[in-house]
């Protein structure tokens, strides 16, 4: 496959680029735009970038909103009581049919590389099970992880620990974690300790749901990070949420960051999310309930934005756009600054790659899978100002997506 007239991200000329045998063989530099020959494709000064990665995602929830209840009250805890109330009404045939139609939004939306966690507070562990079963059935199509997430409690709710490491028997990728939600601190602080030695015992990365709440004494982050650094496993460990970050005072904040540094983690922060579950307890002023992105990305920590869910009972919107999600999270966390705009797009892609330890097959370069999407735009400013469509996205050298763009047909209203 030979693409011509393509923009790269942080370089001003265009590019032509060749995929041999599914990988990047050439990348060139052109001096002028070329015509395109009949043989290539035509990226007429669009950007090519690394394809779209979705580091946090629940599939096994997604698209069950308002089955059989909404979530009314708009908070985490309640969208946890709902989503029990649908757990028993699980079957294969139920979460095959939402998880395929669900990655087919996604890959719409040049999604490439998934991260998804699935509930083990469930007996049957049905979500887990199915969860990689697709995925090692849809390995030639996309790259899936799957998370097994204690939703109920790693040790509060009843056989936790057994069901967890029932589903690392079973194959799933991650160890994850909820310590916020444990009964009490002390089981908090035990789980963090739990999944650590779980991730090393069955040599599996760890992404924990970590302080998902507004309350500022929810300090699961400090165990979670030094445990991960005591044991040299930081880049293979994540913190989702974090949110009670927000909430942190700043004195406090100074001395976690030294650790964070030190124990080299990644966060992952869901701004549509967060900004619709978090703040629920307060009146006015309400807390924005993100983490801190800016800072952490200030201190060259690794962070990186996700969805979280797709019309489940925690978030009833979602759409599969992670431009929006960039958006939403660049505006919240006041990362509006030129810079900022400039190299936006790595917190969707290469930030996220890095999370998911997935960089050896990521990226634009020769010798990696000829794997890219082309969004409507030339630089990721122009991306996210225009919130650009992903135009086409292709894998290995296949074309697994390809969309015309809206266009206004009428552009004289007022000349006319
Ligand atoms: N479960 C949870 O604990 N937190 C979330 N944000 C979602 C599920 C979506
Ligand atoms: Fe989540």
């Amino acid at each position: 496959m030979k693409i011509v007239n393509a923009r790269l991200r942080q370089k001003s000329q265009l590019h032509s680029l060749e995929i041999t045998d599914g990988v990047f063989s050439q990348i060139t530099p052109q001096s002028a735009a070329l015509p395109c020959p009949a043989d290539a494709i035509d990226a007429a000064g669009t950007l090519l970038c690394a394809p779209f990665v979705e580091p946090h995602i629940h599939l096994d929830a997604a698209l069950t909103a308002g089955e059989p209840n909404w979530n009314q009250s708009g908070t985490l805890f309640e969208g946890i009581e709902r989503w029990g109330e649908r757990k028993p009404m699980l079957n294969e045939a139920d979460i095959r049919r939402r998880v395929l139609d669900t990655i087919e939004l996604l890959v719409q939306n040049g999604v490439q590389h998934i991260r998804t966690h699935a509930d083990t507070s469930d007996p049957s562990l049905v979500g887990l099970k199915t969860l990689c079963t697709l995925r090692d059935e849809l390995k030639d199509k996309i790259e899936l992880q799957v998370v097994a997430f204690p939703q109920d409690g790693l040790l509060s709710f009843p056989k936790g620990l057994r069901l967890m490491e029932e589903a690392l028997e079973f194959g799933a990728d991650v160890v994850g974690g909820i310590p916020h939600f444990e009964y009490t601190r002390e089981l908090g602080v035990e789980s963090m300790q739990t999944v650590i030695k779980l991730a090393q015992k069955y040599d599996r990365l760890v992404d924990v749901h970590c302080d998902e709440i507004d309350d500022p004494h929810s300090r699961f982050l400090e165990v979670l990070a030094y445990e991960a650094l005591r044991h040299e496993l930081g880049p293979r460990v994540t913190a989702s949420h974090t949110t009670a970050m927000h909430s942190y005072d700043n004195a406090y904040c100074s001395k976690l960051f030294r650790l964070l540094k030190n124990a080299g983690i990644n966060f992952i922060s869901c701004p549509t999310e967060s900004i619709h579950l978090q703040g629920r307890f307060d009146s006015y002023p309400k807390r924005r309930g993100l983490t801190r992105v800016k800072e952490l990305n200030e201190a060259g920590i690794n962070v990186c934005f996700a969805e979280d869910s797709i019309i489940d009972p925690w978030y009833s919107l979602g759409n599969g756009k992670l431009l929006r999600s960039l958006d939403f999270g660049l505006h919240i966390c006041q990362m509006m600054g030129y810079r900022d705009f400039a190299t936006a797009l790595d917190l969707i892609t290469d930030n996220s790659a890095r999370t998911l330890n997935i960089q050896a097959h990521y990226g634009i370069e020769i010798g990696k899978p000829g794997s890219f999407i082309l969004l409507d735009g030339e630089d990721d400013y122009s991306v996210l100002r225009k919130q650009g469509d992903v135009l086409l996205s292709v894998r290995q050298g296949n074309i697994i997506m390809q969309r015309t763009p809206a266009r206004v047909i009428s552009n004289t209203y007022l000349s006319a």
